[in-house]
This record gives structure tokens, C-alpha cells and sequence, in this order.
């Protein structure tokens, strides 16, 4: 049975499913692989415009799996070569959406911070708990907490390992939207279909821009922001959009 499951529920949506319920979706080496793997494969599929990440009612994912890591020394780790899979995860160019239900603690908190968009169930559960276990967030949970969410809150979860719910992550910003738990995932889907009318070049260069801008300064943000909306002017999809408001009519994109 595959550890990661693809499906194509809906024109120009591909939805990925982390399937290892027995281990409340633990991040072991093949989840890891197989999560790298689809993506690289749906960024080349000029179908898929969004992709939605999901794990199950109970766990988007309950950290690495520390019985994969619980024998290992520093060699062990640097020689698994865990940054080039989550590097994969992370240079995904098409707008990727976390759909959270239940435990997104450790490696899975880290792993819903590689999206885009986080929808989180009011009750889901994120959580930097790794202190607990001896160790420290290892993919982006100093940072990437950080910048979601400021020093304060990002030391007082990694520090203590304190979960905050869903309801809290929408209010400290580590959610972009919070729904009932049985509407995450159609809440989720719901995005990822409009971001899929939308004009893919458009899409693309404010995933990137948006991306590269928060690690620049804001002059050279500013700049990176200003070429990119430049060049969508060459674009065809640029003309129809503005063209069919004019004729008040809708447009059709090419992502051309
Ligand atoms: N790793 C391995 N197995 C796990 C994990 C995990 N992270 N989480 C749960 N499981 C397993 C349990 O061992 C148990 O297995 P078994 O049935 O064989 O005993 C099964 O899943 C069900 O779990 P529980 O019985 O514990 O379920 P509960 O509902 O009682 O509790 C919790 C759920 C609260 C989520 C609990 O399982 C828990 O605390 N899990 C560990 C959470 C954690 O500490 N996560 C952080 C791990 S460290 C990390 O993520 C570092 C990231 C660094 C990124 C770089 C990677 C290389």
C-alpha cells in the first residue's frame, strides 16, 4: 500500500494523502520520498494548476518518526539526505495547500509550513515538540515559525513543545483559515479550484516573488516584485483578462 496517495479530485487540482494511519502519519523515509517524488512529477504536468496535502481526520502528521531516528548518530542523519526531499517540497512551483486535521507536531508542522495556504480544522493541533524528545525542530520550525508567527510565539512552542489549536494557529497567523474539521478539506479544495482558473503565469511568478521577497530586503523585494509584474505584460493571459473585463465578459486563460 503506498505510504503517500494521489488523486485528481477535481480539473486542474491534484490532492495528496499521507496514508499511514498506524503511526498517526509519522514522516518515515518513504512518506518523505513519495511526498518529493509526486511533486516533482505534478510540477511538470501542465494539467495540475494546485495541489491540496492532506493526512487523515486524526493526524496530518505527527512529526519524523522517531523510531526511525532514535539509534541515529550525527553521520546517520547527515548521510540521509533529508534537506534535498524537503527541498522538493519546498521548491514546488505551483500553489500547494495544507488541508490540517488533528496532530501536525514536529516534521509534520514543519511540513504544513511548506505550503502555501494552511487550512486548519478548529481542533487540529500544531505543535514544535521535539524538545520533548531530546532533540530540536530540524526542517524549519525555527524559522519558518518564526516568520509566520514572530519570536515570541515561535520560542514559547518550540521551547516548552506547548500545542496551540487550530482556532489559535488562525489567530496567531500559522493558519490562513479556520473551519469546522469536517470542512477542511472540501474549504481546502474549494481554494485550490479557484487558484486553478486563475492565470498560471500570473499564479507562478506571485508564488516566487511572494517566496523570495520575504528572505530579500524591501528595496530588492520591491524590485523583484515590480520585474515580475512587468513581465506578465508579454503575456497572453494578460491581454484576455483585461480585455474580457472590458467586453464584460469572462476570461479564458491559456497560461500563455
Ligand atoms: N514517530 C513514530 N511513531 C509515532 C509517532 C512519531 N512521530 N507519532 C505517533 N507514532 C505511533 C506511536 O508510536 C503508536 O505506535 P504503536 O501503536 O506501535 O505504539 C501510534 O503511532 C499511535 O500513537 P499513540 O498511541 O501515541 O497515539 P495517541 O493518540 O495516544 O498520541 C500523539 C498521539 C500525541 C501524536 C503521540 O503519538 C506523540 O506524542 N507522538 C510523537 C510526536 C512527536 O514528538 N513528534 C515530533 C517528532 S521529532 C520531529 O518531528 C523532528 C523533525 C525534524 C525534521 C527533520 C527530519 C529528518
Amino acid at each position: 500500500m503506498s505510504e503517500v496517495l494521489l488523486e485528481h479530485p477535481l480539473d486542474g487540482v491534484a490532492l495528496l494523502r499521507i496514508n499511514r494511519p498506524e503511526a498517526k502519519n509519522a514522516l518515515n523515509a518513504e512518506v518523505r520520498r513519495q511526498l518529493a517524488e509526486h511533486l516533482t512529477a505534478l510540477a511538470e504536468e501542465g494539467g495540475v494548476r494546485a495541489a491540496v496535502l492532506t493526512g487523515n481526520q486524526e493526524a496530518f502528521a505527527a512529526g519524523a518518526d522517531i523510531k526511525d531516528m532514535a539509534e541515529a548518530g550525527a553521520a546517520d542523519m547527515m548521510l540521509r539526505r533529508n534537506h534535498l526531499l524537503w527541498r522538493a517540497i519546498a521548491q514546488f512551483p505551483k500553489p500547494l495547500i495544507a488541508a490540517v486535521n488533528g496532530y501536525a507536531w514536529g516534521g509534520g508542522c514543519e511540513l504544513a509550513m511548506h505550503a502555501d495556504i494552511i487550512v486548519a480544522g478548529e481542533n487540529a493541533s500544531f505543535s514544535q515538540p521535539e524538545i520533548r524528545v531530546g532533540i530540536m525542530p530540524g526542517a524549519g520550525g525555527t524559522q519558518r515559525l518564526t516568520r509566520a508567527v514572530g519570536k515570541y510565539k515561535a520560542m514559547l512552542m518550540a521551547l516548552t513543545g506547548q500545542a496551540v489549536s487550530g482556532i489559535e494557529a488562525g489567530v496567531m497567523g500559522l493558519a490562513s483559515k479556520v473551519v469546522p474539521d469536517a470542512e477542511v478539506l472540501a474549504a481546502a479544495l474549494d481554494i485550490a479550484k479557484t487558484i486553478s482558473r486563475m492565470p498560471p503565469l500570473a499564479v507562478q511568478q506571485i508564488k516566487e516573488v511572494l517566496l523570495a521577497g520575504q528572505d530579500a530586503s524591501l528595496d530588492t523585494a520591491l524590485m523583484l516584485e515590480r520585474k515580475a509584474f512587468q513581465l506578465l505584460f508579454d503575456t497572453r493571459d494578460q491581454k484576455e483578462g483585461m480585455q474580457a473585463f472590458i467586453e464584460k465578459r469572462k476570461p479564458v486563460y491559456e497560461g500563455k
